[in-house]
Parts: C-alpha cells; structure tokens; sequence
C-alpha cells in the first residue's frame, strides 16, 4: 500500500463503500472486530452524518420528498455535512493517534454525484480539496456487486429512501464510477467481491485488512 498522503499524528483512516444492498452494515461490524483483534478500537462513524448537526443534513438528504432536489443542492449539503463531521469528529480523532472507521466518504460523492446524478469531477474535487484539504483516506474498502443484487436486497427492508428509488441505469453508472476510481489510484482501494456468501466476502475483507496492516507495521 502506499505512503500517507496526510501525516494525521498516525490515527488511520478507513471508509467502507458500495452500492446499495452491498452488505456495508453487515460487514463494517466484522472490519471493527479485525481491527479490535490487532489491539485496536477504531471511531465508528458515518456518512452523510456522523454528528448532530450532520445527522440533519441526512434526513434533507434521504427523505423523499415532493420538491426535487437540485443536483447542486444535493452535492453542497453532502460537503456541508462532510465539512462539520471532518471538524467535530475524524480529525480530532485522527490527530490523537485514533483509527477512524467510516462507512461512505467522498468515494460515494465522486461515484453517486458523479456517476449517477453526471455532475462534473472536477467540481466535486474542487470541493473535496476546499473541504478536506489533503486528508484522504488511508484504505478505502470497496464492496463490489452487481447492482441487480444488491437492489434486491436492499428493497427486501422496507420504504426505500430518495436514493433507493433512483432506476437500474444509475445504479449501474454509480459502480462504474467506484471501479473507475480504483484504476486511477490502485494502491488506496481493496475491492471486495460482495457477491459471494457472507464467509468468503469476510474472508476476503480479512486477508486485504491484515496485508494494509502488516504494511503500516512490518515485522
Ligand atoms: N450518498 C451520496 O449520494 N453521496 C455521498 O457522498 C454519500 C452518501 C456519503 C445513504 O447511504 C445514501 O447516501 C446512499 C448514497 C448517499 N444511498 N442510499 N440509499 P447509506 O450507506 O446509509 O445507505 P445504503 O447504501 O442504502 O446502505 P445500507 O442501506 O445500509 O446497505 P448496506 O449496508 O450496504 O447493506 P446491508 O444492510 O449490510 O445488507 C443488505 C441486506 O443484504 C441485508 O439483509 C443483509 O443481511 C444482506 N446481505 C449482506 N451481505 C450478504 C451476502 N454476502 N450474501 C447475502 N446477503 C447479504
């Protein structure tokens, strides 16, 4: 894996991301438990969210509602919402030397704004660099899955959300942009084949972990 790009007092940074239904939830619990099995308790967070005020940021952004949301409007609260979590919560946390564990970052913008709703990349990086500075994540995990699939089991939970109900074709635009942003920075991404049973995506998830590890602390 490659060097830090953020000399954040050594606290790592790992995001988890996919498509819907991909089986982050289920799984972010088993990364934590690797984590814990290497003596270490990551921050356990979220995006969009991961404090109070980003947590209302959500609920605009997930309810479904009447008035369409303008795409601008859309990609400004998730930067809002990213710039009070960064503030309050994963910077604090990376520079008292704590390992910060996310479910969804700016992978997800690049690939659902930019993918799926077609907004320009190099806008969204322009926000990326005025709201994070350097900061990126050390690892990202990417959860990899025909969207078909995980619409299915996604759509088995109930009411979806306003991005739920987005069709097949944006589904599908949003996983090539994931994959796209593997082949442009290769070393940062662990792609996980989540179509498999949930022992072999486990499987897999642990023998990616334990290599980012053995190559942030050698023997
Ligand atoms: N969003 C955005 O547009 N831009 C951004 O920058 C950010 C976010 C940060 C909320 O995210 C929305 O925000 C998201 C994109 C947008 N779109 N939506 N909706 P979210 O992460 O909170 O929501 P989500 O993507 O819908 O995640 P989820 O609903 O929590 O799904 P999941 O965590 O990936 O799946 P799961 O709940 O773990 O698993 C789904 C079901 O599959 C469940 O019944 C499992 O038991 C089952 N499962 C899991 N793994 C397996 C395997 N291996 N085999 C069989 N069944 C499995």
């Amino acid at each position: 894996m490659s060097s830090l790009p953020y000399q954040h007092g050594r606290g790592c940074f790992i995001t988890i991301e996919g498509t819907e239904g991909v089986g982050k939830t289920t799984n972010i619990a088993y990364i934590r438990q690797c984590l814990n099995d290497h003596g270490i308790e990551p921050v356990m967070t979220r995006e969009p969210g991961g404090t109070d005020l980003a947590e209302s940021i959500r609920v605009l952004l997930l309810e479904p509602r009447v008035e369409p949301m303008a795409e601008m409007t859309e990609l400004f609260l998730i930067f809002a919402a990213r710039a009070q979590h960064l503030v309050q919560k994963i910077k604090p946390a990376l520079d008292t030397g704590q390992w910060v564990l996310c479910d969804r970052f700016t992978d997800a913008t690049y690939a659902y704004q930019g993918g799926g709703r077609l907004l320009d990349k190099n806008t969204i990086g322009n926000l990326e660099n005025l709201v994070q500075g350097a900061l990126r994540p050390d690892l990202v995990l990417i959860l990899d899955i025909e969207p078909e699939i995980g619409l299915q089991r996604a759509r088995q939970r109930g009411d979806p959300d306003r991005f739920e109900q987005e069709t097949l074709h944006f589904f599908r635009r949003v996983r090539a942009a994931y994959l796209q942003r593997v082949v442009q920075d290769p070393d940062r991404y662990l792609i996980i084949d989540a179509g498999q049973p949930l022992d072999d995506v486990q499987r897999q998830i642990k023998v990616g972990l334990q290599a980012f590890l053995l190559n942030r602390h050698p023997l």
